[in-house]
């Protein structure tokens, strides 16, 4: 075996509530701000389509666990959906929630699968968006008590918390881009949220040691890479303010309880510093974490000549339809002339999953990592009964080798997760864009191994390929 990995390490598959589970009327489930978006916004997302049913997960969650050890996983990342505990946010739990949660983990523990779980993965209960969001400290509070809830009710059988999912992404697309709610544009809102986000993990961190659970509790960040595009200095320039505005602005609260300086300056020049309380900085500073969740996808390239501020995201997988970002006067993503790319534009880079576990560690050297999503969307299609996925096998042995790599390199990355588990609601991709070890069918919602699924295994009872 060429790539043997270390005693333990964990295979896995990821998912997300809102993405799988579909029943959002359930046993008094509340309204997400994702279920009043894709219902108020049909245009917004390819085919019109809604996580209303998503892959039913709430009802075949048994089978779907059935599967995962069949396919031979070791751990599975899932979220939990808030609204489904509190319906509007805060007051009195939903016990009918709680319950589906219990049976969840009770199947998980009984299959020997290692939940790890994420408290937010972007499903914030519409009655608190309705309050001010994030921007209101009740609703800061609202998720530590939620936290505080979960962290009781399943840490019997839950070891592994993390606190959010992809901050990052979610703010930049939530309060800048204005692709995903609350759809704003208002770079001084995004670097509020940012603050009161960051603060709402470091709180349910302070209350995770504070309550004195067992168990190890961290964050999911997004980073991706950034690269200069060219050798210009000005290039470089470019790189560094996009990394540090999308990257380090998350990364290092997280690991050093600070904020990067030359950002925090940029954005006093913009008269959009966040305000601080010394409880904030002080929260931030104790909230050291157990391990580092990392989702790779894709690196950038950036170059200095941004004339104006424009996005766009590849949402149909039409291969001739760019995806772009830039941000006027400070920095604009380019094509990687010589890049291989998905349909929907997402450069196939490993080397850059690599790089990022190696800065990470020498920035933290000894702290735990897990890549906590990884993976590729295709277009899947049934063939005489069968997913041929050729081109995901690829893409996840060449990530693993760079896993493999860094291990070897000293790096301490404790687990693999694939994205994803299933074929699941994409965000604005809807259902087109599949990722899953398992074929869902639309009509039937019957699941259906991808060859992938069949490699993936021999890989998780091999320890290696
Ligand atoms: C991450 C999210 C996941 C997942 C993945 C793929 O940002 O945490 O929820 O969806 O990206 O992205 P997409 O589904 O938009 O292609």
């Amino acid at each position: 075996m060429e790539y043997r990995f270390p005693e333990g390490f964990v295979w896995g598959a990821a998912t997300a509530a809102l993405q799988v589970e579909g029943a959002l009327d359930a046993d008094g489930r509340g309204p997400s701000v994702w279920d009043v978006f894709c219902r108020e916004h049909p245009e917004r997302i390819f085919g019109g389509v809604t996580p209303a049913v998503a892959c039913d997960h709430y009802h075949r969650f048994a089978e779907d666990v059935r599967l995962m050890k069949e396919f031979g996983l070791t751990g599975y990342r899932l979220s939990i959906a808030w609204p489904r505990l509190f319906p509007t946010g805060d007051g009195p739990l939903n016990e009918a929630g709680a319950a589906f949660y219990h049976r969840l983990f009770d199947a998980l523990t009984a299959a020997g699968i290692e939940p790890h779980v994420t408290l937010f993965h972007w499903d914030l209960p519409q009655a608190l968006a309705e309050r001010g969001g994030w921007e209101n400290p009740a609703t800061v509070a609202a998720f530590v008590a939620y936290a505080q809830t979960c962290f009781r009710l399943f840490g019997d059988r839950v070891r592994r918390w993390a606190t959010f999912n992809e901050p990052s992404w979610m703010i930049l697309n939530g309060w800048l881009t204005g692709l995903h709610p609350p759809a704003w544009r208002d770079p001084a809102a995004a670097v509020r949220v940012s603050t009161a986000v960051l603060g709402a993990h470091a709180r349910a961190v302070r209350a995770f040691r504070e309550g004195g659970h067992l168990g190890a509790i961290g964050i999911v960040l997004n980073l991706s890479p950034v690269y200069p595009a060219t050798e210009r200095p000005e290039d470089a320039t470019a790189a560094q303010r996009a990394d540090g505005i999308l990257n380090r602005w998350f990364r290092r609260p997280v690991l050093h309880g600070s904020f990067p300086e030359d950002i925090w300056a940029l954005y006093e020049d913009c008269r959009i510093a966040p305000a601080l309380t010394p409880d904030d900085r002080q929260a931030l500073a104790e909230a050291r974490p157990d391990f580092l969740g990392v989702n790779y996808y894709y690196p950038h390239h950036a170059v200095a000549d941004a004339a104006e501020t424009s996005f766009h995201l590849n949402i149909t997988g039409d291969r001739r339809e760019d995806c772009v970002f830039a941000l006027a006067g400070l920095f604009r993503f380019v094509k990687n002339p010589t890049g291989r790319y998905t349909d929907w534009g997402w450069e196939i880079y490993p080397e850059g999953l690599y790089d990022l576990l190696k800065n990470i560690n020498e920035e933290r050297p000894d702290l735990p990592l897990f890549v906590t999503e990884n993976g590729i969307g295709l277009a899947d299609r049934v063939v005489d009964g069968r997913v041929d996925d050729q081109a995901r096998i690829a893409f996840v042995r060449e990530h693993l080798q760079a896993v493999h790599r860094a291990i070897a390199a000293g790096v301490p990355v404790r687990g693999y997760f694939l994205w994803s588990l299933l074929d699941n609601f994409s965000w604005l991709n809807g259902y087109r864009k599949r990722y899953g070890l398992f074929f869902v069918d639309r009509l039937t919602l019957r699941r259906i191994p991808k060859a992938s699924a069949f490699w993936y295994r021999e890989v998780a009872r091999a320890n290696g390929f």
